[in-house]
C-alpha cells in the first residue's frame, strides 16, 4: 500500500475535534433535558454555560494525549497507511468522548462559580452575560453543583466497555483530586486569601485540571483491550500539563492587562482592580514573558525526553505553543 501522511493543519485539526466535542456535549445535554425529573430552568442554566463559545482547550488536550500515545504505540503500522490527522479518528474519539465532555462540564462549573459575586463578581464570560446575571445567583450555584455530579455520572455511563473499570475508577478519583481541595478549590482559596505563592495558586487553580486532562486522556488510550500508556508517559504528561497550565494562566494574566473584552470575552483589568496576586503583579510583564519562554523549553524537553513525540502529529507541542502565544 502506498504510504501517505497528510501534513498537520492545526486549524483543521482543532476544528474537527472541537466540533466532535460540542456534538457529544449536545447529546449528553439532550439526555439530561429529556429526564422529567430535571427542572427545566436548571437544565437551561447548565446549557447556557456549557454550550457558550469556549476554546474547549481541556477537551482537546485530553484527546491529543490519547491520540499521541496510541499513534506512538501503532507506530510501525501507521507507516503503511493513508493518514489524515486533520480528520478525527472516531474510534479514538469514542474512547475519551465522555471523559472530555465531563472535563468541560467541570471547567464550565468552575467558570460559573468563579464569576459569582462572592468570588470574582464578573458579569461577562465567553462574550456573554455570566450565568448568575441571567439566571440569578441561586440558580448559577445549583447549575454548577449539578454539572459536577453530571460530569461524574457521564464518565461512568458514557465510557466504552474496552476501558477497564479499574481505569475508570482511577480517573474519577484523580478528577476529584484535581477539582477538589488539593486542586481547583484549594487554589481558589489561596487566590481569595491573596497568598503570595503565585505558582501554587496557578498550579492548583488552573494547572491541576489541565494536567488531569492530559493524564486521563492517555490513561484511557486502549488498543485490543489493553491500556497502552506507560507509567513514565503518564507521569510525564501530568508534568507537561502543569507546565502548560502555568503557561496558560500566565498568558491569561497578561491578557487581563493587554486584552480587550471583544477578544477575551470577559472584562479586562479585573485582576488589577481587585488587587489579585498574578504572575504579572509579582514579576512584571517582562518577568511573565520570560517565564513563558522558559516554560516552552521545559514543556518541549518533557515531550522529547519521555517518548511523547509522534512526529507526523506534533499536537502536544502545538497546543503548548498556543497556550503561550494565545490572544484569547
Ligand atoms: C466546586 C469543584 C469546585 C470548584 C470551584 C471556582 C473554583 C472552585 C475555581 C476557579 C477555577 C478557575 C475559574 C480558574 C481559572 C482558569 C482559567 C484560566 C479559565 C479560563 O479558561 P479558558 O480560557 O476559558 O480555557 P474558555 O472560555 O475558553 O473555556
Amino acid at each position: 500500500m502506498m504510504t501517505k501522511i497528510h501534513s498537520l493543519d492545526m486549524k483543521a485539526y482543532t476544528t474537527s475535534r472541537r466540533e466532535a466535542v460540542e456534538a457529544a456535549l449536545e447529546t449528553t445535554l439532550k439526555n439530561w433535558e429529556s429526564d422529567a425529573r430535571v427542572p427545566l430552568i436548571l437544565s437551561e442554566s447548565m446549557r447556557y454555560s456549557l454550550m457558550s463559545p469556549g476554546k474547549r482547550m481541556r477537551a482537546l488536550l485530553c484527546l491529543a494525549a490519547c491520540e499521541t500515545v496510541l499513534y506512538i504505540e501503532n507506530g510501525a503500522q501507521t507507516k503503511s497507511q493513508n493518514l489524515d490527522f486533520n480528520k478525527l479518528d472516531q474510534k479514538i474519539f469514542e474512547q475519551v468522548s465522555a471523559l472530555a465532555c465531563s472535563i468541560e462540564m467541570i471547567h464550565a462549573m468552575s467558570l460559573i462559580h468563579d464569576d459569582l459575586p462572592c468570588l470574582d463578581n464578573d458579569d461577562m464570560r465567553r462574550g456573554k452575560a455570566t450565568n448568575h446575571v441571567v439566571f440569578g445567583e441561586a440558580m448559577a450555584l445549583l447549575a454548577g453543583d449539578a454539572l459536577i455530579l453530571r460530569a461524574v455520572e457521564n464518565i461512568i455511563e458514557g465510557t466504552p466497555e474496552n476501558i477497564s473499570k479499574e481505569a475508570v475508577l482511577e480517573v474519577i478519583k484523580e478528577l476529584s483530586v484535581a477539582a477538589g481541595a488539593p486542586g481547583m478549590v484549594g487554589g481558589q482559596v489561596f487566590d481569595l486569601l491573596k497568598d503570595e505563592d503565585v505558582k501554587r495558586i496557578h498550579d492548583e487553580k488552573t494547572g491541576a485540571l489541565i494536567a488531569f486532562s492530559l493524564w486521563s486522556g492517555a490513561r484511557f488510550a486502549s488498543k485490543d483491550g489493553k491500556h497502552v500508556a506507560s507509567k513514565e508517559q503518564l507521569e510525564a504528561l501530568r508534568q507537561f500539563g502543569l507546565v502548560l497550565g502555568l503557561a496558560f494562566q500566565i498568558a491569561d494574566d497578561l491578557l487581563d492587562i493587554n486584552g480587550s473584552v471583544e477578544v477575551i470575552g470577559k472584562t479586562p483589568g479585573k485582576d488589577v482592580a481587585s488587587d489579585k496576586v498574578t504572575w504579572v503583579s509579582i514579576f512584571g510583564e517582562d518577568g511573565a514573558r520570560a517565564k513563558l519562554t522558559q516554560l516552552q523549553e521545559q514543556g518541549e524537553a518533557l515531550l522529547n525526553d519521555h517518548n511523547l513525540i509522534f512526529a507526523p502529529l506534533p499536537v502536544l507541542s502545538e497546543l503548548l505553543r498556543f497556550a503561550i502565544t494565545r490572544s484569547h
